[in-house]
């Protein structure tokens, strides 16, 4: 898998895509990062990237030539590549999401910064990404997250074959509760069952942590979750219901 991202601040990127996993990945050659600086494709002695918002208003918007002159070039080799804005009008970044781009060869990470990019830009753009609600300073961290999650599904990355196949939302439920040593720290004990080695029981216990942990936490999961009966009837102790209204 290919990121091409444009960048006014390709440093950004340095330290999070040297570390251990993502860094091990590049090396390995499972994922490529080329860091472009979106001022290399500005024109005039300052190399201007931004500008006054017309119609005015505050702050400043992105011009689009640089950028638009930036994709092109990453394009000119590359026609498949799909162009990604970061942005917080985007489609929200969901594991399904991840999925679906993981499936891809060739990225093109379009980040912003200041009050936002021109309008043109969004044309040149076949989708936008959001992280979630919040307003963030630039593209940048949002890049950052969309290379790490679709990173962790390329095999190999995690070292362990599979081993993102059976974490939280691959399930479309939260992760049950984990332990290590010790069996008991400060009075709180590990749950007998996970001692027991009754690897069904475990299994029972894990799926049944699952449920109750996403309907306390994150109840609005459930109905994508894809519940068997079996599923569905653990849940109804939880809330209470006889099932049968
Ligand atoms: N999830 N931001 C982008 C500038 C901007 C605005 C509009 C393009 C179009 C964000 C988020 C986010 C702040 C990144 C504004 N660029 N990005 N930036 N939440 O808040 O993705």
């Amino acid at each position: 898998m290919i990121f091409d991202i444009l960048t006014l601040f390709p440093e950004m990127f340095h330290s999070p895509l040297e570390g251990s996993i993502l860094g091990k990945a590049r090396d390995a050659g499972l994922i490529q990062v080329n860091l472009v600086n979106v001022r290399d494709y500005a024109e005039g002695r300052h190399r201007v990237t931004d500008d006054y918002p017309y119609g005015g208003g505050k702050g400043m918007i992105m011009k689009p030539e640089p950028i638009i002159r930036g994709i092109k070039a990453i394009q000119a080799g590359n026609p498949e590549a799909r162009v990604i804005l970061m942005t917080p009008q985007g489609t929200p970044l969901r594991h399904e999401v991840v999925k679906r781009l993981a499936q891809l060869a060739h990225l093109i990470l379009v980040c912003g910064r200041y009050e936002g990019v021109d309008e043109r830009v969004r044309d040149v753009a076949d989708e936008e990404i959001s992280i979630g609600d919040y307003v963030l300073t630039g593209g940048e961290l949002t890049a950052l997250v969309v290379i790490d999650a679709i990173a962790r599904l390329i095999p190999g990355v995690l070292g362990d074959e599979g081993a993102s196949e059976d974490d939280s939302f691959s399930q479309g439920l939260l992760e049950y509760p984990q332990y290590t040593r010790p069996r008991a720290f400060e009075g709180r004990k590990v749950p007998e069952v996970l001692l027991s080695g009754d690897h069904q029981a475990i299994e029972r216990w894990r799926k049944r942590e699952s449920l109750r942990r996403t309907w306390e936490r994150r109840p609005d999961l459930l109905s994508q979750a894809g519940l068997s009966d079996e599923d569905q009837k653990i849940l109804d102790e939880f809330t209470g219901s006889s099932g049968t209204d």
